[in-house]
């Protein structure tokens, strides 16, 4: 016990848990200046910054091509046979980064881009359609699932072929700091991590509980109140508190398993009872648009007329880029036994196989039943909000009642499987020492889970609403790109050496 108890990294958690403190006071005791606050910080680091954002994932996309097709590819990772089925490896490696979000923007995104698109289309056109079906499968793509791997590469490497016993952030960044990436410096970048994680997760708590609370209340008649809405981030903390407890064999695994089943039943469902010959054939317009249209879309900050294309692009990137040093550490606890090439190849290939197949079943289902006048999507979210639309939406398809159950589940299941992983990553990083197949002490497994809970649930019951959530992890993101820009440039740095040695 004693030694369990000397090996939390108490100076870290005192510091993120002040700063969440002194957050979370602030919004309770400032409402209005709080919010203005955030809105102030994150609109100058949007209108700004935003082109870092863009830079780094557009820059991130090459150097992952090139780090998994070149020679590097075919370093294995490790000596060992691959720890993980394919199939559960993919699962776990996109269920962590995924949450409610897949039904939420899956399946009314398309309505913002479709009212507000960017390159002068005129909104609500044919031309505007085609846009909308297209950009959610840029923003949850090649380019922000590439971001994920140079850090799981990184970290894989240190640890299964440099047999580096020590396992958080800063490690990552030692090849390029040296001496530095320990010690204090080191304990800032670990904790600039945490507060990232915090903003990330943050969001998708912000969008996944209204989901689950809207379908509560169809399901069970009960109203869709800020109370609700809190009782339901208490149980999604229960369960995934539970889960990453249990460890990632017990835990995080069987989890991501039963969800990748359940989002790919509820896939194939609406493919089946919606419009076939629209959602293929958007499918296919969609992706020769995005193929088309790739490198505008990376860049495309909107210089002239400022519409909302700027902020979605920094928005989407910023909250990729608050998950990515927290998924690299996934990734890699997940990759033993792999070669780099298989990571990389093998994370954008499912990462993007993953979104498409969500993206453009629930999406392109929604945008028919719109276009066919049979509900108007459009209407509804501006009306009554994203949450209430989508449950209107699927409540209309036959059996629709089993499937906003399904949602309510999948959708809990979801948040789960990101914040179990998460929780468990940041126990292992304010831990004084555990390696990368050890465990974390499980008080540190929830303690996380309910430090990352906290800020969103104010945020969220007390003034705020998703777009102060959202700002947030706008803010929170800005100081983990330059942790990333640091691991990228170790990383390559530590393989060319490694390269050198080996030739
Ligand atoms: N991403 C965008 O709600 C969600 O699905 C979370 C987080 C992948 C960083 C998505």
């Amino acid at each position: 016990m004693n030694s369990k108890k000397s090996n939390i990294d108490y100076s870290m958690i005192m510091i993120v848990l002040g700063f969440v403190t002194v957050v979370i006071s602030y919004i309770l005791i400032f409402p209005d200046r709080s919010k203005k606050m955030i809105d102030l910080i994150s609109s100058y680091i949007l209108s700004n910054l935003g082109f870092v954002y863009v830079l780094i994932v557009l820059i991130s996309l090459f150097l992952c091509i090139y780090m998994g097709v070149g020679s590097f590819g075919s370093i294995r990772l490790g000596d060992e046979k691959k720890e993980y089925s394919e199939f559960a490896w993919a699962a776990m490696m996109f269920c962590s980064s995924m949450a409610a979000g897949f039904i939420y923007w899956g399946s009314i995104e398309w309505v913002f881009h479709y009212m507000k698109p960017p390159f002068g289309i005129i909104p609500l056109s044919v031309e505007a359609a085609e846009y909308a079906a297209t950009i959610p499968l840029f923003y949850w793509g090649f380019s922000p699932w590439a971001i994920y791997m140079i850090p799981a590469v990184a970290y894989a490497f240190l640890r299964y072929n440099l047999k580096k016993e020590r396992f958080d952030v800063s490690i990552a960044c030692e090849p390029l700091l040296g001496k530095y990436a320990d010690g204090f410096a080191g304990k800032i970048i670990n904790i600039l991590f945490l507060f990232g994680i915090i903003g990330g997760t943050g969001t998708a708590l912000g969008i996944g509980s209204p989901l689950v609370s809207a379908s509560i209340q169809h399901l069970f008649g009960l109203n869709d109140t800020p109370i609700l809405r809190f009782w339901v981030i208490v149980v999604v903390t229960i369960i995934f508190t539970i889960s990453a407890y249990n460890g990632m064999k017990k835990g995080i695994q069987f989890l991501s398993n039963a969800n990748i089943i359940l989002m790919l039943l509820m896939v194939i469902f609406t493919f089946l009872v919606g419009n076939k010959g629209f959602i293929v054939k958007m499918q296919m317009t969609s992706l020769g648009m995005l193929l088309d249209n790739y490198f505008k879309m990376s860049t495309y900050l909107d210089p002239v007329n400022g519409g909302g294309s700027e902020s979605w692009l920094v928005f989407y990137w910023a909250w990729w880029l608050a998950y990515a040093i927290f998924m690299g550490l996934f990734i890699a606890r997940i990759s033993k036994g792999r070669t780099i090439r298989q990571v990389i190849i093998g994370g954008m290939a499912y990462g993007f196989a993953g979104s498409f197949s969500m993206f453009s079943v629930l999406g392109n289902y929604s945008m028919d039943l719109h276009l066919r006048g049979i509900i108007d999507v459009v209407k509804g979210v501006t009306e009554n909000g994203g949450p209430a639309t989508v449950i209107e939406l699927y409540s209309k398809m036959p059996l629709g009642t089993v499937f906003i159950a399904t949602i309510l589940i999948t959708s809990i299941f979801s948040m789960a499987t990101s914040f179990d992983s998460a929780a468990y990553i940041m126990a292992m990083v304010s831990s004084k020492k555990v390696d990368l197949s050890g465990k974390p002490d499980k008080r540190l497994t929830i303690f996380w889970s309910m430090t990352m809970a906290a800020l969103p649930m104010v945020i969220m019951m007390f003034n705020g609403s998703l777009a102060h959530v959202q700002a947030l992890t706008v803010i929170l993101a800005f100081p983990t790109c330059v942790i990333y820009i640091i691991i990228v440039i170790s990383c390559f740095k530590m393989l060319s050496e490694y390269k050198r040695q080996s030739s």
